[in-house]
């Protein structure tokens, strides 16, 4: 604890007068009691069965009231379930609005955080108006949507305190149009984390590219040593994070970081060590850990369980003893701030405060669906008016009425059960009940099941095709400098696109597809990355979070796998787990499907077609087809992967006049060949393979239309592989992942979505790869992959099924 002068000295370092400093003092123990009052009744609330699960950020108020001071309008939080001090200090986030969290509250107005989809304690402020446009963010203190994953924040860190590196670096986003954004660069990204979870890889990896980078990041680990059960010993290195990462600390000239250590008690200690944190990390452009010891957790870890299972006497009393909010206490009298009265007065008016609060959220989160009950139940009534045999009717209602605290599920439930019950009556009074049954439907749709995409005016299905023109002639060019052209426009005409990834500054790419880029637009805009897919991808979150436009490189489809979590986990809930208020409009470049060897020529697009819901997947068969994907993802505001075909940049292309502007709709496939017997379904490198053997069948007279599918997510919005199955009656579908992979994804979505199973003369077929990964000998590709022999023997097949006169066996 400081002694009076040198608490008197941190005032003056302020300039305020001893009066102003108390009265902060005194509003943060108040924030501080509220907050643990919340905490206190939010586990009650949970074990009394109004909510459901509980996470909370008892003791740890006191570092997330010091972060609070130093961050300012325009600054990024990217941090995890434990701070809600924080968010009620910064006022971004009421009381009431936590309970509603808590409970789930699915009013946007009632809970803007997430509109009851994510759990409470998981934090977030809301970029976005309500049509999906961009508020300022230079007058919000933003925090980024949390995620439950441990230390699936530290990812997307990295991008936000990128951000503003580019800011203040790229002179063309100084202007008015980018001011909502940022002002020149001097926003800090603030991180926060549990101790337990620096064991993940994930903040590993973001630590020293952040090292690296030299951007301004503030990570503060909230260290209550134990990850649940778990205690440091078996977590960290000498148990201390801190201590082990002392390699990082800079020195004279070598870049690195500043860290500090505090204590989660220790007030004034913790605002001291926030605000020279906070400037050196603002004002210098360095990162900055501050290691907060000492930080205790009265409540224990959730409200799944008790800490007395795990922790010892000992401790248990030190957690007693070094309570933040008694140590707080002590201090203010020890400094002689203010009396005993005063304090107990804000403690008491804390509870009360919390109480009636609590209460009030209660009741805006029952109401509504008391409301819908009243509606159901007079629906039922009216079934049991007009019913021969009333009795089981009035049996369901009197059990959902007598339910204390109902949920829209059991009313759903009883309705759906009324209705079975009359399904002999054929009266007009089940009417009532349907109609109320299909609006319920409707808007527990809304609630559960909106915004797994942009709903703005630019979401990208609105981006219509502009074909490419070819006026000057033909000029046939290798794919990757078709590629590489496109890039050159892109880069000229949209100053907040930045490209980067494992070789693609210097070289311009493995695959030469950015050649010469870095030259021209300078290492600001393309530039090489770590090798470490996870935060190439969460650097480009961050950055696309605070307006830019990332287009990240994954070298190869392969090493997709690493970044794969974190697409899943944060990139694709981004819109839907937060209703709309927080976009990440990023593109992730990656190339794959075919070349040599395990790890160079897969294609595991099953698993991350189903992995990467709410992110859209292209697969063009070509580099005029990617680079018109380029173009229509810049247009639109919506994350999307875009997989090159690996074994196309050599091969020649006519390169488009209107280079950089024409573009290729999403959800359009493209027949490539026309033709009458068979279907065939397919993508990406495959459509070679499906052309060649084109040539092969049409010597035995028979033609099959191929059609390309261009997109995975979303597919075939238009039925148009239903309306070439009216014409062929026939469907084969080739993929070169494995067995059951995406041709079972393509499959599904023929025969049940668009419903042509009534259409098919013969049985549908899939040709796919074989189960194991590709061999790298020399005909290992061919022989692992379907090739145009298998496609060629499959069709004869499928013919010689319908007509083995015509075409008698050959084997
Ligand atoms: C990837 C992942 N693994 C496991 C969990 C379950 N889990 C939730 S919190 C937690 C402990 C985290 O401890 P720490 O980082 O020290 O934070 P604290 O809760 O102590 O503040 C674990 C294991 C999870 N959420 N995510």
């Amino acid at each position: 604890m400081p002694t009076i002068e040198e608490t008197i000295e941190i005032r003056n370092k302020q300039n305020i007068s001893k009066e102003e400093f108390i009265s902060i003092v005194l509003d943060d123990y108040r924030i501080a009691n509220e907050s643990r009052e919340a905490s206190i009744m939010g586990r009650r609330e949970v074990l009394t069965g109004k909510a459901k699960f509980g996470i909370f950020g008892d003791g740890k108020e006191l570092p997330q009231l010091a972060m609070a001071k130093v961050f300012k309008d325009g600054d990024f939080r990217s941090g995890y379930y434990r701070d809600q001090t924080f968010m009620f200090a910064t006022k971004n986030l009421t009381l009431q609005e936590w309970f509603a969290g808590l409970y789930g509250h699915t009013n946007l107005d009632a809970e803007p955080m997430s509109a009851g989809r994510q759990m409470g304690g998981h934090f977030g402020t809301r970029s976005l108006n309500d049509d999906g446009s961009w508020k300022d963010l230079t007058k919000i203190k933003n925090s980024s949507a949390d995620i439950s994953p441990t230390a699936g924040q530290m990812p997307r860190l990295l991008g936000l305190a990128m951000a503003s590196k580019y800011y203040k670096g790229n002179k063309l986003l100084q202007g008015k149009a980018f001011e909502k954004f940022s002002n020149k660069g001097n926003e800090i990204a603030f991180g926060t984390i549990g101790d337990a979870s620096t064991s993940e890889g994930l903040f590993w990896e973001t630590f020293n590219a952040a090292g690296v980078m030299q951007i301004p990041m503030l990570i503060s680990v909230w260290d209550d040593g134990h990850g649940i059960s778990v205690p440091k010993k078996y977590q960290t290195t000498k148990e201390s994070i801190s201590e082990i990462l002392k390699g990082f600390q800079r020195q004279g000239n070598s870049l690195g970081y500043e860290i500090f250590k505090t204590k989660g008690w220790d007030y004034p200690h913790l605002c001291e060590t926030f605000e020279k944190a906070a400037k050196i990390c603002r004002e210098e452009h360095v990162p900055v850990l501050i290691h907060v010891e000492e930080v205790n957790q009265p409540l224990g870890h959730s409200t799944s369980g008790s800490h007395e299972r795990y922790k010892s006497k000992e401790r248990l009393q030190w957690e007693i003893d070094f309570d933040g909010i008694k140590k707080m206490r002590e201090w203010i009298l020890e400094q002689k701030f203010t009396s005993e009265e005063v304090l107990k007065n804000i403690e008491e008016n804390a509870k009360k405060i919390v109480r009636e609060t609590k209460a009030e959220a209660w009741n805006a989160y029952l109401n509504p669906i008391k409301k819908d009950l009243i509606e159901a139940v007079a629906a039922i009534d009216f079934i049991a008016e007009k019913s021969e045999n009333p009795a089981n009717i009035n049996k369901v209602k009197t059990a959902l009425i007598a339910i204390n605290e109902p949920s829209r599920k059991d009313i759903f439930i009883a309705a759906n059960s009324v209705l079975r019950l009359a399904r002999n009556e054929n009266n007009g009074s089940k009417t009532q009940l349907i109609n109320w049954l299909n609006a319920s439907s409707v808007s527990n749709s809304e609630r559960y099941s909106s915004h797994l995409h942009s709903e703005s005016k630019n979401n990208v299905l609105n981006v219509k095709h502009i074909l490419p023109e070819y006026l000057t002639g033909k000029k046939m060019v290798d794919g990757r400098e078709l590629l590489r052209e496109n890039f050159d426009a892109i880069l000229s005409k949209y100053p907040e696109v930045l490209i980067f990834g494992e070789d693609a500054g210097k070289i311009g790419g493995v695959n030469q597809g950015l050649e010469g880029l870095q030259l021209k637009y300078g290492e600001i805009r393309v530039f090489d990355t770590g090798i470490r897919e996870a935060t190439i991808i969460g650097q480009a979150i961050g950055l696309a979070l605070r307006g830019l436009r990332p287009i990240a490189e994954v070298q190869y489809l392969d090493y997709l796998l690493y970044a794969l979590q974190i697409m899943s986990d944060d990139l694709a809930t981004m819109q839907y787990r937060t209703k709309g208020g927080q976009k990440a409009p990023v593109i992730i470049r990656t190339r794959g499907h075919r070349l040599e060897g395990i790890w160079h020529s897969g294609s595991p697009m099953g698993m991350i077609v189903n992995a990467v819901r709410g992110i859209y997947v292209c697969v063009p068969r070509n580099m005029t087809q990617a680079a018109g994907f380029y173009n229509t993802l810049l247009s639109a505001d919506e994350p999307a992967l875009v997989i090159e075909p690996l074994n196309g940049y050599r091969l020649k292309e006519m390169q488009p006049s209107n280079i950089g502007e024409y573009k290729v709709a999403l959800g359009c496939v493209e027949i490539i060949n026309e033709g009458k017997d068979i279907t065939l379904v397919t993508y990406g490198s495959c459509c070679r393979i499906a052309m060649d053997a084109v040539a092969q069948l049409s010597e035995m007279g028979i033609s099959i239309e191929v059609i390309d599918l261009q997109t995975l997510l979303p597919f075939d919005i238009n039925h148009a592989i239903k309306k070439s199955i009216k014409k062929t009656s026939r469907l084969l579908i080739l993929d070169e992942d494995v067995n059951g992979g995406a041709s079972a994804y393509i499959l599904q979505k023929i025969i049940v979505e668009q419903n042509t199973f009534q259409l098919l003369d013969s049985e549908p077929k899939t040709l796919t790869a074989k189960d194991h990964r590709p061999a790298y000998g020399t005909d290992g590709d061919y022989f692992s992959k379907p090739n145009a022999e298998d496609v060629f023997n499959k069709v004869y097949e499928m013919m010689h099924e319908s007509n083995p006169n015509k075409f008698p066996k050959i084997y």
